[in-house]
């Protein structure tokens, strides 16, 4: 197998291809519905899993390098970045996502650190302009520090909260530097390990508090992007705040933040919730909270965040039908929020993993687009709840109803019959549109 120093761009080669490091089905300018495939993927590229994971787990140190040969840290972190643009160039990657630690090095103090970032958004802005790629988001790591082992803006610890805030200031006047157009909140350790030492109450409020000045200043220093919140149930506390998309619309919609807003989808993170990765993007289109994706898949034998390339079609299909029928991408992208296998030490793994991921994905926007012109479910989804159309359901619609009306008009029924829904039915054309020649 080939060298990472000897692969070139890797280039759309087409599904009949052996050749490893080619594209099978993302093919970047070509145009499906008006718009390039590149428009509609808005593919970005993780830093945190890409350029600084080496295969640490909990039993085991790194399998892999990802000093780039340097000791220093300023040096190293300046190589990193140097890699990070020649990878998103071979795979014609446009944007890239990080959190402030990602990117440089820490220093003693919350200060010295702060000043290592701004000298490495410095350094990225250049690399950026030379290489013609753009910031989707920054996020701040405000759940890594021993400080934050209570969480940020929920601990109990309220020069926590404004540590807390000067990290997220920074990644935003990043954000804006960098032309970011989205800023996330993952709340990693916003939730409880027990209720018995919590105030729930407060720390929601807080919540929101911070949310609220956060948006305040990004607002302030021209940031017209959307703010986003991650969604994930569990893990590393016991309960998290951000349980799901619906959790998370409600919360923003009792502070009244929906709008600013809106939600960053992992399809990992739905499944630890117990839903599938469509069913939180449909939660999100609903509540007009639909923004942007981390894309990635968990093991269905393994009840933790595995953060893998995403190679199952079926739920890119599913999750690129949802995409669609939201609009699209706007400010978001799809971030592969995944790591390679701790086995899969290698740079050329990067590419392979990569690649993978984004035929899938490319893959699945062709097949969402052919059932969507196939028709036969969006039809029957319609007929399905035809009695909605007319008669009663109409009166239901528009409100013209009360539960007397409705009673005296039920009691006047003798036979009511619900039609099938034919689930295996729908199953087997899904199956008959990708498998079709
Ligand atoms: C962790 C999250 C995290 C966020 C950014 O599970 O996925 O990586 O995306 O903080
Ligand atoms: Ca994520
Ligand atoms: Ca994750």
């Amino acid at each position: 197998m080939k060298k990472y120093s000897d692969i070139k761009k890797i280039e759309y080669l087409g599904p009949q291809s052996k050749e490893p490091f080619a594209f099978k089905y993302y093919n970047p300018d070509e145009i499906i519905h008006g718009k390039k495939m590149r428009d509609h993927l808005r593919f970005a590229m993780s830093y945190w899993h890409t350029i600084d994971y080496a295969g640490t787990d909990m039993f085991g140190g790194n399998t892999g390098d990802k000093t780039f040969g340097k000791t220093d840290p300023m040096e190293m972190f300046k190589a990193k970045a140097d890699f990070a643009f020649d990878l998103m160039d071979k795979l014609s990657i446009d944007l890239y996502c990080f959190h402030d630690v990602d990117i440089a090095p820490e220093g003693k103090t919350l200060k010295e650190s702060l000043d290592n970032f701004y000298t490495m958004v410095d350094y990225l802005d250049k690399l950026q302009k030379k290489y013609n790629k753009r910031l989707l988001w920054s996020t701040a790591n405000n759940f890594g520090d021993k400080k934050f082992m209570a969480g940020a803006a929920t601990s109990p610890n309220a020069d926590v909260f404004a540590c807390a805030a000067a990290k997220v200031k920074a990644c935003l006047d990043a954000d804006v530097k960098l032309g970011g157009t989205c800023y996330v909140f993952w709340g990693g350790r916003e939730g409880y390990d027990t209720l018995i030492n919590t105030d729930m109450g407060l720390e929601l409020d807080n919540m929101a508090r911070f949310l609220r000045i956060a948006r305040d200043y990004g607002r302030k220093i021209g940031f017209k992007g959307d703010f986003l919140l991650e969604p994930k149930p569990k893990e590393p506390t016991k309960h998290q705040y951000d349980f799901d998309t619906a959790t998370c619309c409600n919360f923003l919609r009792q502070y009244d933040l929906l709008g600013d807003f809106k939600m960053n989808i992992e399809a990992n993170h739905a499944t630890l919730a117990g839903h599938t990765f469509q069913h939180e993007l449909r939660v999100a289109r609903l509540n007009g909270a639909f923004c942007s994706v981390d894309a990635n898949q968990g093991d269905p034998m393994l009840g933790w965040d595995t953060d893998q390339f995403p190679t199952n079609i079926y739920d890119t299909i599913y999750a690129m039908y949802e995409i669609i029928k939201a609009g699209g991408f706007t400010n978001g992208g799809l971030n592969f929020d995944s790591k390679t296998r701790r086995q899969s030490n290698t740079l050329e793994d990067i590419l392979l993993a990569y690649i993978a991921g984004m035929d899938t994905f490319a893959l699945g926007l062709r097949l969402a687009y052919k059932l969507i012109e196939d028709g036969r479910i969006d039809e029957f989804i319609e007929r399905r709840y035809a009695s909605y159309k007319s008669g009663i359901g109409k009166d239901i619609i528009d409100g013209k109803v009360t539960l007397e009306s409705l009673a005296d008009y039920a009691c006047k029924l003798d036979h009511v019959e619900v039609e099938s829904g034919r689930q295996e039915y729908l199953e087997a054309i899904v199956n008959n549109v990708i498998f079709e020649k």
